[in-house]
């Protein structure tokens, strides 16, 4: 309880800040997108990770009023990085569960998008796969409201939700993101191995554009690249970082 009034307060004051990781392709190795990862900044604690509160968030329902502020957030700064010449870029900001079941979002979104400026098409929402599973009838008309308006979508932590796949072929999603657990132990478990060549290959017969997430190593980088996945996001290319720090990133590769 003592956790969920300071959360409240957090919300109320904002005490958040947004961290981006980039999403590069590989091996031109030009910035694609940033993910946007929220993290709470506590005056005591210091910054605390979503880990840690998006599940309570989730709980009480104060992820509703977050998720908005993330998402304006990101759009925003997206905005301010089309301006500086970046184009280009796409943001991607998670979803939770309570989020995507607000009956709502599309209304939402198109609106936030208006006041921000930024065009759909910058904007991509991910949601895990458990959430689209949960209700795959309900996430069909909402997914495919969100298409209308023109943003983008994709399955986070693919692999891990136990999809079913006839439903996958319903949904009208862009992006699959291989989870970071098969992706840890590329290429020496065989099992990794099979899994990711599997969904890559899913991913192509389904026409659908893919991310591999938690690339950490080369010896990943270029089992993926083998496989012809060249979407990677991951420590090895770069941790989240604060926007500022994107910038820096920006204007030294022009
Ligand atoms: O950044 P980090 O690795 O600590 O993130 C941990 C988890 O929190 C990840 O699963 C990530 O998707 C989730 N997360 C980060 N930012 C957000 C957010 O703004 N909204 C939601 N719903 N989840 C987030
Ligand atoms: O669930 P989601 O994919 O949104 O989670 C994103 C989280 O994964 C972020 O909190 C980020 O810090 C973490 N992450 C991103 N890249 C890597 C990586 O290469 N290794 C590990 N261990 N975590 C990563
Ligand atoms: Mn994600
Ligand atoms: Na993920």
């Amino acid at each position: 309880l003592q956790l969920e009034s300071k959360l409240r307060q957090a919300v109320r004051d904002g005490s958040f800040v947004l961290h981006y990781q980039k999403k590069v392709d590989y091996p031109s190795c030009r910035v694609i997108g940033l993910e946007a990862l929220v993290r709470w900044q506590d005056p005591d604690e210091g910054l605390i990770s979503p880990g840690r509160f998006i599940p309570l968030a989730e709980e009480t329902g104060l992820i509703i009023p977050l998720g908005e502020w993330v998402m304006e957030s990101a759009c925003r700064q997206a905005v301010l990085w089309r301006q500086a010449g970046f184009s280009g870029l796409q943001v991607s900001v998670n979803l939770s569960a309570r989020q995507f079941k607000q009956p709502d979002l599309a209304e939402r979104v198109a609106e936030l998008l208006t006041r921000t400026g930024l065009p759909p098409q910058c904007l991509e929402l991910e949601l895990t796969e458990s959430i689209l599973m949960e209700d795959m009838d309900g996430a069909v008309t909402t997914l495919k409201q969100l298409k209308e308006i023109g943003v983008m979508l994709s399955v986070d932590d693919f692999g891990t939700g136990y999809s079913s796949l006839s439903y996958l072929k319903k949904f009208p999603i862009d992006t699959l993101k291989i989870d970071r657990s098969f992706v840890k132990d590329l290429p020496e478990d065989e099992d990794s191995c099979a899994i990711t060549a599997s969904i890559i290959a899913l991913a192509r017969s389904l026409k659908l554009n893919i991310v591999a997430e938690g690339v950490e190593t080369e010896a990943q980088l270029e089992f993926l690249d083998r496989l012809d996945c060249h979407q990677i996001q991951g420590f090895l290319f770069g941790r989240p970082t604060p926007a500022d720090r994107i910038d820096e990133l920006f204007l030294r590769r022009g």
